[in-house]
């Protein structure tokens, strides 16, 4: 039997460890907050894949990033929020620049076409800084923006151990 590892596409947003640890500092011990070897933004999670899969995924994602709409862009978060039922918070941006919103369909369109099945939810941008919330949190209503530049998309594979989670970059591509 095959290995199977989970997967999820994302844009790296490590470059903003300082500013985004400095906004968990501000939060408090509202959580247990994200790793920042682990700061990302997931465009598309895949769940449970057989590793077999790995190179055609590569190969389709590869073929995917060479488009230039969305290339040499950045995003601006500007926005605090909670996902109360999956108890994160993070913080994201207010509006869907349209790169972002190109990269992500196109990249759906190219993986539903190859047969994969995504999640169906519509798409909300956000860069997770705690889990296991505290279910009383209020996210600030204003926060200082900060700019991610999207320089570059991974496939990661989420690894658990007793250690914690940890988001490997299994395949990487330059968006610059
Ligand atoms: P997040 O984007 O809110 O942080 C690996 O689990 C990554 O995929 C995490 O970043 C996680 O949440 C994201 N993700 C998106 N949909 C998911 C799902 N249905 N189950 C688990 N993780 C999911």
């Amino acid at each position: 039997m095959s290995e199977t590892l989970r997967l999820f596409i994302g844009l790296d947003a490590t470059a903003l460890a300082r500013p985004l640890q400095l906004l968990q500092q501000g939060w408090g011990a509202i959580g247990k907050p994200v790793a920042a070897e682990n700061f990302h933004l997931t465009v598309h999670f895949l769940g449970s894949v057989d590793a077999g899969c790995l190179p055609a995924l590569q190969q389709l994602i590869g073929q995917c990033q060479q488009q230039h709409a969305w290339r040499s862009s950045s995003l601006t978060l500007d926005q605090a929020g909670a996902f109360p039922r999956a108890r994160v918070a993070w913080i994201g941006p207010s509006q869907l620049p349209m790169p972002l919103q190109q990269l992500e369909q196109d990249l759906r369109r190219a993986l539903t076409a190859a047969g994969w099945t995504l999640e169906p939810r519509p798409f909300r941008p956000h860069i997770t800084l705690f889990r296991a919330l505290a279910r009383d949190w209020t996210a600030p209503t204003a926060i200082t923006p900060l700019s991610l530049t999207l320089d570059t998309l991974h496939l990661y594979e989420s690894r658990s151990s007793p250690h914690g989670v940890r988001y490997l970059p299994l395949a990487s591509w330059s968006l610059l």
